[in-house]
């Protein structure tokens, strides 16, 4: 109901809408609308009331409503059902859920806060109650297990050109997924399925972006070393309007891969990384290799050239640039 609502103050921007109208295109009475405006107005939107006039908004509050994301889409296939949630643990959690449950490919889970938003390897991601991006995508491709890492190179590819398209800001890829700018990490893509050995059933592909945050916003643990896309560019983002453009190029990238395979993909990754054609340090679980970075392979390994020409797979570590 809420969700209707905003739709129709969307729909008469700056404009007075009248209470019989409301309560004639939702379908209820003029008590439960003034308890929705009510409930509107906790969540930290402003709205004027005047009599005989009606309801005016004059500011959004701080949610990411599905509405505004669904006007800015242009996908075929992504995004059709979306859910959103004011507050979850984890849209990762809740995806799952809804995948398990039949979620079609391209539902996507959205949320304002995550309480316990879920890193790699078991680490924490902070999602900040409106200022940042939380988002799960479904998805269902008919793809080995194996191949699952090539969608989160594609991932971290569409999230930066979504980035400069709407934003203007230009950001890089660290090896493997890391979305940085000056070395700052401003995104974290995770990506985890359900499947069988030889057979994929789901994939869920979660993106975490810090939009809004300002330094004091960001958690002790992360303030030397993250940043948000307001800290970079100075100014405040329409969060809804980056998730479309995210899932619209994440569209465009994944319709290209699924028709012509990798290939383009991975010379994309190439353009945008940080990591490629440079030397780097690569501290793996036993080693600090040093060498020249000179590409990744089809599943995403890291191919590392060390001083005496023999060539490393690299398949987890920690990079850095020599020249950093
Ligand atoms: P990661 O393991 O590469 O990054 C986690 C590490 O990044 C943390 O240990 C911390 O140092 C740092 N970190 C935590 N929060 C932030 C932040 N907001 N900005 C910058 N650095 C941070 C990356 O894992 C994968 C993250 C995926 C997050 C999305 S959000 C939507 C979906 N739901 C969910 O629970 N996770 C995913």
């Amino acid at each position: 109901m809420k969700e209707s609502l905003l739709k129709i103050f969307a729909e008469h921007p700056d404009q007075f809408v009248s209470g019989e109208m409301i309560s004639q295109q939702l379908g209820c009475s003029r008590t439960a609308i003034w308890k929705h405006i009510d409930e509107l107005r906790k969540n930290g939107y402003e709205l004027e009331s005047a009599p005989r006039k009606g309801y005016r908004l004059i500011k959004k509050g701080d949610g990411i409503h599905s509405h505004e994301v669904g006007v800015a889409l242009k996908t075929m296939r992504l995004g059709k059902e979306m859910t959103y949630l004011d507050t979850t643990e984890s849209t990762q959690i809740v995806a799952h859920k809804l995948a398990q449950e039949g979620a079609r490919e391209g539902h996507i889970v959205l949320a304002n806060e995550q309480t316990k938003g879920k890193g790699r390897l078991g680490r924490n991601w902070h999602s900040k109650q409106g200022t940042s991006i939380s988002m799960s995508l479904i998805l269902r491709p008919d793809l080995s297990p194996q191949k699952t890492p090539q969608l989160t190179l594609l991932t971290a590819v569409a999230v930066v050109r979504a980035l400069k398209n709407q934003t203007g800001i230009n950001c890089e890829i660290k090896w493997p997924n890391d979305v940085l700018i000056n070395g700052k990490k401003l995104v974290g893509i995770l990506t985890e399925m359900q499947a069988d050995p030889d057979r994929v059933h789901s994939i869920i592909i979660g993106i975490g972006i810090n939009v809004n945050q300002q330094l004091k916003d960001l958690d002790p643990e992360i303030q030397g070393l993250a940043t948000s896309l307001a800290i970079e560019g100075g100014k405040p983002f329409e969060r809804a309007l980056i998730v479309a453009a995210v899932v619209n190029e994440f569209e465009t990238l994944y319709e290209h891969y699924l028709t012509n395979g990798f290939e383009a993909i991975k010379t994309l990754w190439e353009t945008y990384s940080i990591s490629v054609g440079k030397y780097i340090y690569a501290r793996t679980m036993r080693e600090v290799l040093y060498g020249f970075a000179k590409g990744i392979t089809n599943e995403g390994v890291l191919l590392l050239e060390d001083e005496q020409g023999t060539l490393h797979q690299i398949y987890s570590a920690d990079i850095e640039n020599a020249s950093q």
